[in-house]
This record gives C-alpha cells, structure tokens and sequence, in this order.
C-alpha cells in the first residue's frame, strides 16, 4: 500500500475532493498552511494500492493548477528593519506537490 500526500490550493480542493470520490478513492483531506506564503491551503491523505498511484496522480493532474500569486514584503522583526523580501514577487504556486511514502502497516478497525 502507498499513501499519497497531496498538498493542494484551497481553490482545488473542491474539484479535486469530487473527483477522488468519483473514481472511488478514499481520502482526508487537513487544513494546512504553507510555509513560505503563509498562506491556507490542503493537505490530502489518500491511501491507495500501489497499482492506483498513477490513477490518483493523474487525478491530481488534472484537479489541480498552477496560479501566480504576490508575496508582499515581510518583516519579520518588525519597526525599522528592512524587511526579507523588500518588494513584491510573483511566484508561481502549484498545481500540487505531491509525495508517496510506503505504508509498512494498515488498520482499519
Ligand atoms: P508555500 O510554502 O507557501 O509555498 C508557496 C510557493 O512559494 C511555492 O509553490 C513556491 O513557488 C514558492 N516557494 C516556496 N518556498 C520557497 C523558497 N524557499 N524560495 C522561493 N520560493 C519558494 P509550490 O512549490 O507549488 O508549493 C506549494 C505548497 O506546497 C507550499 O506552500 C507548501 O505548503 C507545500 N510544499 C511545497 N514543497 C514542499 C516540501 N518540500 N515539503 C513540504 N511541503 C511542501
């Protein structure tokens, strides 16, 4: 068995939640923040047999875009420090980053 971590744009999530649970895929889905933007977004768990991962990926694929979104200036330290990024950048975000782990055991009780 494998367990796919997918973390996704909020804006994805919908589309991406439907079309797991109209192939028949099981999934959790968690609230999560990215660590760069600091932005929402989430986090799938799905857990699969290892022949489905190139189903799922291509699911991923297909549910999930890649966006630019502006990072503003940070200043993390607050009054009179310059901040880390002194002026806005684009980056691009997504579709999704995707990892697959072996799962050594799985209980479903
Ligand atoms: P964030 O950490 O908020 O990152 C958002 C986007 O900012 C990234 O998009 C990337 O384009 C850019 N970025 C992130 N860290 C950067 C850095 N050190 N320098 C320059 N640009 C940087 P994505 O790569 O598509 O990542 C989207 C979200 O996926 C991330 O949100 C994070 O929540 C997650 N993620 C990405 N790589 C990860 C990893 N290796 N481990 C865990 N989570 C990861």
């Amino acid at each position: 068995m494998r367990l796919v971590i997918a973390v996704v744009q909020d804006q994805d999530s919908q589309k991406l939640s439907d079309h797991l649970v109209e192939r028949g895929f099981r999934a959790t889905k968690l609230a999560s923040t990215g660590g760069f933007l600091k932005a929402g977004n989430t986090t799938f768990l799905i857990g699969v047999d290892q022949t489905q991962v190139e189903d799922v990926m291509g699911v991923i694929r297909e549910s999930c875009q890649a966006r630019e979104q502006m990072l503003n200036p940070m200043n993390p330290l607050g009054n009179g420090v310059e901040p880390m990024v002194p002026y806005p950048v684009k980056v691009q975000v997504g579709g999704a980053t995707v990892f697959v782990l072996d799962v050594e055991t799985f209980a479903h009780f």
